[in-house]
């Protein structure tokens, strides 16, 4: 419910206004609600609730993240009334969860489905956060939250030709609800990062012909799906606590310890027999095989050596083979997939592998697609193209701060935020999951409630204390962003010219590792740290008793020497 309306311009007015409600907004709204009893409203484009999950229903869609970690772990009584079914639930599972979750705290009253936030600014004179939905509502507010994730701005190549297309064209993250019946097609699938990897052998398994055009070849570890035993449903329920204590003490927020050795550490052959092991437990616990893989390439390429060879022992075809082990960055530094099958599924006589790379795509016909090599007939194309990742969603609305300094501007050479929280010169907005936040290289809800968390307390602290106004000072928010990359470059991750961490998929953007990869861990530490100093680092105003510190008093925040196992 709107505090009021403003009856001459309709304008629905709220203590908080939230966009997206998927994992992110849908916590945001039950703390500012239930917990600060302010009158709160979410604002979603989609129908429903599930953010990622309610776009992402291609073929193959499920977590990579196992199950017991991608949830809730604020609510005991959640945590003890829902049971996952597999290792790793499939996306029909994680949207019955997430609409669960949002049944059971009764959030949907406050969710405004169907409407895209196209613009916010500040007033400044009325501290207000004023928005406007893409059909002409007005909402304001004194605090803007922004949920509206990482990878939810669906990039769609812009391949000369793509509209002529005579048959079918499907973005993974926009699959249509009613599905797509592949039976009797040729399908050309363009993309093999996660995604792709999961869609192949589900599309392969129903179409007359499925081509990929792989552009970067791509490691994958099997995943081992399937249904959770009895034993290990009950070991869940009897263990949140503890499996909640290793997901907030490891770098990257799942539920398993990274291996406290060093690859050199360890002889040769006992080196083989651990990642032999690492790939029979299969997923993103291989990477935990050996504590220095994201840190050292001679390190790294132990592990690369050892899941090429496994590519060219699953896959008949040598030529095949080749052309999917000639990888060029190391493990792990862009986000690993991990599949069901992928690599067997180029056995198949009805699957063919197109290296565009060595040939690539130069136009789409009415009939197909068009490489340096020729055409190949196609009645539907499958982009798996991924996201313009971080800020693509926030710069797809028209975000305008203090003094009419708008997000575009303030980011015009890359993103720039304090802890990915928060950016100087939009007071009272907060960002969950921001650039800058670790976020894409952790299991994701543990990152997801550290902010929202972090965020209602901050609000719970401005209103105890007569704080009407927070911004992120302009110099504690150039020393985070110098952290991250300090984080980031004494890691393996930035090596990888082709990798949407940089935000090099998407043509025209600026080339600016994102996420925080120092690790969760030390990443609660440093929010937790500022919070106890009364929110050092930003600019208060209001009638306060504060007794923190105003402006960029905030310390170095970590050495890159002490960034040890990153996430991821
Ligand atoms: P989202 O779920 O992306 O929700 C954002 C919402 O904001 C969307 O519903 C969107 O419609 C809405 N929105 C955006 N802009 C606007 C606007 N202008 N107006 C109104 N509404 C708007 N993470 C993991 O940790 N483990 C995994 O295994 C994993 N698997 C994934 C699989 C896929 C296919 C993808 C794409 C991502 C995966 N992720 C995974 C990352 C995943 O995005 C997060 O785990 C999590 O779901 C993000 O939740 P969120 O609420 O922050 O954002
Ligand atoms: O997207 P991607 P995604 N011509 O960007 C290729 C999460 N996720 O949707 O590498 C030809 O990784 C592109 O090639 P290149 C996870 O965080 C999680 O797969 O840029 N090819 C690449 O191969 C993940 O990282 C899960 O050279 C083009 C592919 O398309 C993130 O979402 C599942 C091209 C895109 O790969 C994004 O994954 C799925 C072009 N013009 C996703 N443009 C799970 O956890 C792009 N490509 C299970």
């Amino acid at each position: 419910m709107p505090v009021t309306t403003d009856r001459s311009t309709g304008t629905r007015e709220f203590d908080a206004l939230i966009i997206g409600a998927g994992f992110s907004g849908l916590y945001q709204l039950h703390c500012l609600r239930d917990r600060l009893g302010l009158s709160a409203q979410v604002l979603e484009t989609a129908d429903g609730v599930g953010g990622t999950w309610y776009w992402n229903r291609y073929p193959g869609a499920r977590c990579d993240s196992e199950s017991h970690s991608y949830a809730y772990y604020f609510s005991k009584e959640i945590l003890e009334e829902w049971e996952w079914s597999e290792r790793y639930p499939e996306q029909p599972e994680i949207m019955r969860y997430l609409n669960y979750v949002a049944d059971k705290l009764d959030l949907k009253r406050d969710i405004r489905f169907n409407t895209r936030v196209a613009s916010a600014r500040y007033d400044e004179d009325a501290n207000r956060w004023r928005i406007a939905t893409e059909t002409g509502e007005q909402y304001a507010a004194t605090y803007l939250i922004t949920a509206v994730g990482c990878l939810s701005s669906a990039n769609i190549p812009d391949i000369p030709g793509l509209d002529s297309f005579a048959g079918d064209c499907y973005h993974t993250g926009q699959w249509p609800h009613q599905g797509v019946d592949f039976t009797g097609k040729r399908v050309g699938q363009i993309g093999t990062g996660s995604t792709g990897i999961q869609a192949a052998p589900v599309i392969a398994a129903a179409a007359r012909h499925l081509t990929v055009f792989q552009r970067t070849p791509n490691y994958s570890v099997p995943a081992h799906n399937g249904p959770l035993s009895d034993d290990f449903k009950r070991y869940m329920r009897e263990h949140h606590d503890e499996i909640r204590e290793v997901m907030h003490s490891t770098p990257n927020g799942h539920p398993f310890r990274i291996a406290d050795r060093n690859v050199a550490d360890v002889a040769p052959e006992e080196r083989l027999a651990i990642y032999e092991k690492a790939w029979e437990i299969g997923g993103l616990r291989f990477r935990a095989a050996f504590r220095d893989l994201l840190l050292d390439k001679a390190a790294n390429d132990t592990a690369a050596e050892f899941l090429k060879n496994k590519i060219r022992s699953v896959v008949e075809d040598p030529e095949t083979a080749e052309k999917l082990a000639n990888i060029d960055h190391p493990y792990a530094a862009k986000r690993p997939p991990i599949d069901t099958h992928y690599f067997e599924t180029f056995n198949r006589n009805n699957v063919s592998l197109v290296d565009v790379r060595a040939a690539p795509i130069e136009r789409i016909t009415p009939s197909g697609i068009v490489t340096a090599d020729g055409e190949y007939p196609l009645d539907v194309i499958v982009f798996a193209t991924g996201f313009d990742a971080m800020t693509g969603p926030l710069l797809g609305i028209d975000i305008e701060g203090r003094d009419g300094m708008t997000l575009k501007d303030a980011w015009s050479a890359g993103p720039k935020t304090y802890l990915g929280l928060a950016v100087a010169g939009f007071p009272n907005m907060f960002t969950v999951t921001g650039p800058g936040s670790p976020s894409v290289l952790c299991n994701m809800p543990v990152a997801i409630e550290q902010h929202v968390e972090w965020i209602t307390d901050c609000i719970a602290h401005m209103r105890a204390n007569g704080i009407n106004r927070i911004e992120a000072d302009p110099e504690a928010m150039e020393k985070w962003v110098a952290h991250v990359n300090d984080a980031a470059n004494a890691t393996l991750l930035p090596s990888v010219e082709h990798s949407w961490y940089l935000g090099a998929n998407v043509p025209g953007k600026p080339r600016v590792f994102m996420p925080y990869a120092g690790g969760m861990t030390r990443y609660r530490a440093v929010c937790d740290d500022i919070a106890a100093k009364g929110y050092e680092g930003f600019r208060k105003s209001g009638n306060h008793q504060d007794t923190g510190r105003n402006g960029s008093t905030v310390g170095d925040f970590a050495p890159a020497a002490a960034i040890d196992t990153p996430g991821v």
